[in-house]
């Protein structure tokens, strides 16, 4: 039982050649005692779990949980924020896999959590101060699903970062109320943590091309993403609550 510590919960699907440099990278930190990092890994099949569970026996804080398939980014999020609430974690970081998000900007990230008491910090490419290495449409489309639903909704630059602290109590939340299975997850915690009228906190940084191996939000999940915008957009409008951003102190 680990009371009070940091679960780092990272999905992977297809990330045998990322994984180890974010798990080295991580180790590296000065993570909080009693640190655990939690792998769900959906049955990848370049053995991105075999990898997982040799980095757990090197290292010794590491769970992984092998799903059978497929299942989306979401649900395996999910999966993983629950083992870490069930093992009595304080707090759940999320980050992808595929070193698109620095692990060097995790203890910015934890401080954060800790000075504003905030129950979701998102690290933002969108915020000021925030970059974007992506270009090309798809880095517009983004930008603009992000730009209307906070002129819309009241929610913070970015609604699509997988880049995250959530306080226990976000968590449990958004294990019983995310219905997400893929990447609309991700959207979909914020509304989680607005509906509740719990603090949000944005800090910048820079987002950078994956490292390696091919992305996951292909063409499917990129339309069922803007589904859930669109959908959200109608059924989330009235009494959500405008965000109100908390800034972590410089
Ligand atoms: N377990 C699991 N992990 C997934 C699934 N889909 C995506 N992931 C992981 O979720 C993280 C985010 O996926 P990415 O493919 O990096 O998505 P993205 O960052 O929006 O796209 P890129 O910028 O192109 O990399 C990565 O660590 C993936 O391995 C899934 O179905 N199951
Ligand atoms: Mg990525």
């Amino acid at each position: 039982m680990v009371v009070d510590g940091l679960g780092v919960v990272i999905a992977t699907y297809n990330e045998a050649g990322n994984l180890p440099r974010l798990v080295d990278a991580l180790q590296a930190l000065p993570l909080p005692d009693g640190a655990r990092i939690y792998v769900v890994d959906d049955n990848s099949p370049d053995g991105t779990s075999s990898i997982a569970r040799k980095l757990g026996s090197h290292y010794g804080n590491i769970s992984l949980i092998t799903r059978p398939a497929r299942l989306g980014l979401g649900s395996a999020l999910v999966d993983g924020i629950t083992a870490a609430v069930k093992d009595g974690c304080g707090r759940v970081l999320t980050m992808d896999a595929d070193l698109s998000h620095d692990p060097r900007d995790v203890p910015r990230l934890l401080e954060a959590a800790g000075e504003t008491g905030a129950d979701l910090v998102q690290a933002s490419r969108y915020t000021p101060g925030g970059r974007n290495s992506h270009s090309g449409w798809q880095a517009t489309a983004s930008r603009l699903a992000n730009g209307v639903f906070r002129l819309v909704l009241g929610t913070p630059h970015e609604t699509t970062t997988n880049f995250r602290v959530f306080s226990r109590r976000l968590a449990e939340r958004v294990v019983r109320e995310g219905r997400g299975r893929h990447f609309e997850f991700q959207p979909e915690c914020v509304l989680i943590a607005m509906k509740h009228r719990m603090p949000i906190v944005e800090v910048p940084i820079a987002f950078t091309e994956r490292a390696g191996g091919r992305s996951k939000l292909g063409p499917v999940q990129q339309l069922r993403l803007l589904g859930f915008f669109l959908w959200a957009l109608i059924a989330f409008r009235p009494g959500l609550g405008r965000f109100s951003p908390r800034r972590p102190a410089a």
